[in-house]
């Protein structure tokens, strides 16, 4: 494990229910050996879990824990999500791309738009995830739909662990580039 002092840097798992984010999360755990991870944890809400754990992304320049955890999907978890959401130093926008999700999406993204406003230099990832269903809408359409053109977007089959690793990365990448600019 990392040295206690080391900076912990939240990333928030952020989308609809049903979008993946679960799966993102248990795919990193899974896959990270487990003397640079913590535990899983996770915080029992009415009927639905919020997980969490750390993970070290060390390198000389830049050692760093990194703390991602999942917001609860539901409309109805509303005020732990926007809770979570405050304390985010970045976020991971995990997107269904079908179709018949894009009106949700929207509404996630409208829901996102204050915590960008007022943190404009912290980073945003877009993961247009479920890339395997022959409903998924073309990239170019949800870019269109939900972006203002300037995150990065990773194409994702969370379920296969296609392109997980690959956010997290693009999001580090990006909060290390933040930092530089310090
Ligand atoms: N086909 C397909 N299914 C996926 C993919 N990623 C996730 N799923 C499935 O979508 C469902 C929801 O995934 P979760 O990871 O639980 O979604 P969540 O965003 O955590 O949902 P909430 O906790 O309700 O907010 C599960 O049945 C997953 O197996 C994918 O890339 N392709
Ligand atoms: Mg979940």
């Amino acid at each position: 494990m990392a040295e206690p002092d080391e900076p912990l840097i939240r990333v928030v798992y952020w989308g609809v229910g049903l979008s993946g984010k679960t799966t993102n999360l248990q795919h990193l755990y899974a896959h990270t050996p487990p003397e640079r991870r913590s535990a899983m944890r996770s915080m029992p809400t009415d009927d639905a879990r919020i997980l969490s754990f750390t993970l070290t992304a060390s390198t000389p320049q830049w050692p760093t824990r990194l703390e991602l955890c999942t917001v609860p999907g539901a409309v109805f978890f509303d005020v732990t999500r926007r809770e979570l959401l405050a304390r985010a130093d970045a976020v991971v926008f995990v997107v269904d791309s079908q179709e018949a999700r894009l009106a949700q999406a929207i509404e996630a993204a409208r829901e996102l738009a204050p915590w960008r406003a007022a943190h404009g230099e912290r980073p945003v990832v877009f993961q247009y995830n479920k890339r395997d269903l022959p409903t998924a809408l073309a990239c170019e359409s949800l870019d269109h739909a939900l972006q203002r053109g300037d995150a990065p977007r990773i194409e994702a089959i969370a379920t296969q662990g296609e392109g997980v690793f690959e956010t997290l990365r693009t999001c580090v990448a990006h909060l290390r580039a933040r930092r530089a600019r310090r």
